[in-house]
């Protein structure tokens, strides 16, 4: 590949699908019957916040079940090696890219393992279940946790740093994800535009398929070790 020096590395539900985390659009993007677009929004929120407390606690008690597979150590190896600028942009909400020791990692979408506190506007660290209605960390108001998720109709975290990174970067690199959500699903253009090479690896082609330079078919975990091998050989 000619000269690389900044990546970008999107993931998406695909990268943590063999460590056991269901991605969407497998569930058909139902969860209890309910669409996952009426459930993650602030709308579904206001409606029934026990429904969708029960939804977020249901997936932060799973990470305690799982662990990162060989996509994810992959993509930390890469991350500890790498002498120009990397930056992972996940939309996942689940732990698994940190645990596998991923440190330039930026999640677009917010964490399970987070909760923002609507009376103080904090976030604190959170491993447990809201549904209780438990108190903040630190305003100790009770019951005005939420996830610290961003719901459709909610603008994702980083945008700014995200931009400049893909007008930066050299190789953008699409994993494990469908391409259905914006503006994630938009960041190929972007590279695009700025010259950078753009490669998508996932189990079937994306929605985005014709805007890569190069889509590879197959599971993240054999695909990701196989590209990180190449770009650290090169
Ligand atoms: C915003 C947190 C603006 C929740 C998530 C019409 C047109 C265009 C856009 C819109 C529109 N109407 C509304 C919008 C905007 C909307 C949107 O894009 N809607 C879609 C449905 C059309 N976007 C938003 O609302 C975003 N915000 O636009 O704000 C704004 C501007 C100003 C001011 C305020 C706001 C916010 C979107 C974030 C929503 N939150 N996550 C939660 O996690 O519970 S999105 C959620 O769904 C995930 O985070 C993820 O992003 C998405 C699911 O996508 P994937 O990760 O791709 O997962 P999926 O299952 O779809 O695909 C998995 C892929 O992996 C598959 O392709 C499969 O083949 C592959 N795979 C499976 N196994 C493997 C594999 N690949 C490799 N190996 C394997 N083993």
């Amino acid at each position: 590949m000619a000269a690389i020096r900044n990546i970008v590395i999107l993931t998406g539900a695909g990268v943590s699908a063999e460590s056991g985390i269901a991605t969407f659009r497998a569930a058909d993007g139902l969860w209890e019957d309910h669409r996952v677009e009426d459930v993650a929004t602030p709308e579904g929120f206001a409606r029934d916040p026990a429904l969708v407390q029960r939804f977020y606690d249901a997936r932060r008690a799973r990470l305690k079940e799982v662990v990162p597979n060989p996509a994810h150590e992959a993509l930390a190896r890469l991350d500890a090696e790498w002498p120009g600028e990397l930056l992972i942009v996940t939309q996942n909400v689940d732990d698994l890219h940190e645990r596998a020791g991923a440190r330039r990692l930026l999640h677009m979408h917010g964490e399970l393992k987070s909760a923002w506190c609507l009376a103080c506007d904090k976030r604190s660290p959170w491993s447990e279940g809201l549904g209780h209605a438990p108190a903040c960390p630190r305003c100790d108001a009770r019951g005005q946790l939420r996830p610290d998720i961003v719901w459709f109709g909610e603008m994702p975290y980083g945008m700014a740093t995200i931009d400049r990174a893909l007008m930066d970067a050299d190789l953008f690199v699409s994993i494990g994800t469908s391409g259905a959500v914006y503006p994630a699903a938009g960041f190929v253009q972007t590279a695009r535009y700025c010259d950078a090479r753009t490669i998508e690896l996932n189990l079937e082609p994306s929605q985005g398929s014709a805007s890569f330079d190069e889509s590879r078919l197959g599971r993240a975990g054999e695909l990701v070790p196989a590209l990180v091998d190449e770009l650290l050989s090169a």
